[in-house]
């Protein structure tokens, strides 16, 4: 078991390119030999890599800095250098990655097998060899390698959950998720017995849901009181939010009012959680005191036009419908719209100082570029990704940035892919 982490901060090198070398010819009878010293290799770049396999950025922290490998120095008989390795760090889909001196969005990675160069290698020096010319046939200088790239990255997980559980302290969120899910959240009858974001796998009838539990949101949350709001960032994603509410010990005395509560806290936090699509779930009404305030409650929500169902998960009354009603919103969400991400968030990726580079690892990319050869039809290629949904993880790209799949580099132009050429290791 890895422990849930949900914030790093890293820095990253590239590697150091290959000085060039001065060196001239040495054969027997041959007394001036011409130059030929090899050129340095490039360093290596880091890359970071989105993967289902993790959930957690915890080994990411285990080390602090990451440095990719140095070019090598070229050598005589014009021997280049060998390229340093790049370094692919792995860390979970959904994970952001931002500047950490000026806190710009780099990267938000939101697929399985998406990468992005976060510090590319210093460029090899040319060696003497390539600078003879006519005029200067014994050139006694080289260039140097460049240095790397460095930077200090923060990176911060969004969960990809479809349903979020939101509530008061011991609104009753673990124990639903325990009852509908395979996770085994910790319960307790305590507030703030979940500190950390719990996801689980519900199976409803033919469908397949994410559902993330997050430790209960107190008054003043916004303020930074309790647990701070923090973890609202990982419903802020989220298809549906189910507000639940404790009919039975309401934590300020009166349901309504734990309801108006959380609904603040969302506001406060952003305006995007708060215009998500909610249920709100009584629970607990297995208790007499529970079912007498549930009457008086939903007859409020009706009033205001808010669909709200009441549960237990002693006795699991009320779940059926209430995963049928997630199941109904689910559907209806996605025939609206694509998950990733909202507006608000693309919104802020706005100027960047050098185009970024992506590639993306993905057998369908691959078996797509070799039925329609991008460098023939680009507009086939273009046609066939739209068609397959592909572009909608381009949306968290800026434009302009260039996109590598497989062996081909591409410019996404905020619309579609335009060729640019092959990738260095494969020209
Ligand atoms: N009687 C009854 N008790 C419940 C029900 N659901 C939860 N509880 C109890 O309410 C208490 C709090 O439950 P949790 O699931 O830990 O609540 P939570 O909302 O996850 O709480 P935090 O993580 O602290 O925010 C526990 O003692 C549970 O046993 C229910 O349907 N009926
Ligand atoms: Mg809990």
């Amino acid at each position: 078991m890895s422990v849930f982490v949900d914030q790093a901060l890293v820095e990253v090198r590239g590697g150091r390119g290959g000085d060039g070398a001065v060196h001239f010819r040495r054969e027997k009878y041959v007394p001036k030999g011409g130059p030929d010293g090899g050129d340095g290799g490039d360093g290596g770049s880091v890359f970071l890599r989105a993967t289902a396999r993790k959930k957690t950025l915890y080994d990411v922290t285990l080390q602090p800095l990451y440095q990719a490998p140095h070019g090598e120095p070229g050598r005589g008989k014009k021997q280049h250098g060998a390229k340093g390795k790049d370094i692919i760090i792995e860390v979970p889909v959904g994970t952001q990655v931002f500047d950490a001196e000026t806190g710009e969005l780099l990267a938000d990675l939101v697929v399985d097998g998406m990468e992005v160069l976060v510090a590319r290698g210093g460029r090899g020096g040319r060696g003497n060899a390539s600078f003879a010319t006519a005029t200067n046939r014994a050139p006694r200088f080289a260039l140097r390698g460049e240095e790397g790239e460095r930077r200090k990255i923060r990176l911060e997980l969004k969960l990809i959950a479809d349903v979020g559980l939101a509530g008061l302290p011991n609104a009753g969120k673990s124990t639903l998720l325990s009852v509908v899910s395979d996770a085994k959240p910790r319960i307790a009858p305590y507030p703030f017995s979940t500190v950390h974001p719990i996801l689980g796998v519900v199976q409803h009838k033919d469908v397949q849901f994410v559902v993330v539990d997050i430790p209960g949101i107190i008054e003043g949350a916004s303020q930074g009181a309790g647990l701070g709001l923090e973890f609202l960032r990982h419903v802020e994603r989220v298809k549906v939010i189910l507000c639940l509410v404790d009919m039975a010990f309401p934590c300020s005395g009166d349901p309504w009012r734990d309801f108006q509560i959380l609904r603040q806290e969302f506001a406060h936090y952003s305006p995007a959680i708060l215009a998500k699509p909610f249920i709100v779930v009584g629970t607990k009404l297995d208790l007499p005191e529970a079912q007498e305030n549930w009457k008086l409650f939903a007859q409020r929500l009706s009033q205001e036009g808010i669909e709200g169902i009441g549960i237990s998960a002693v006795t699991h009354f009320g779940i059926p419908e209430l995963l049928d009603a997630v199941v109904e919103r689910l559907k209806a969400f996605e025939e609206k719209e694509d998950f990733v991400p909202s507006p608000q968030e693309s919104e802020r990726k706005v100027g960047s100082s050098s185009p970024r580079v992506y590639r993306f690892t993905s057998q369908f990319l691959e078996r797509l570029l070799k039925e329609y050869p991008p460098e023939k039809n680009g507009e086939a290629f273009n046609r066939k990704l739209e068609e397959s949904g592909f572009l909608r993880y381009l949306k968290v790209v800026s434009p302009q940035s260039i996109v590598e799949i497989g062996p081909y580099r591409f410019i996404w132009t905020g619309k579609d892919f335009a060729f640019l050429g092959w990738t260095e290791e494969h020209s």
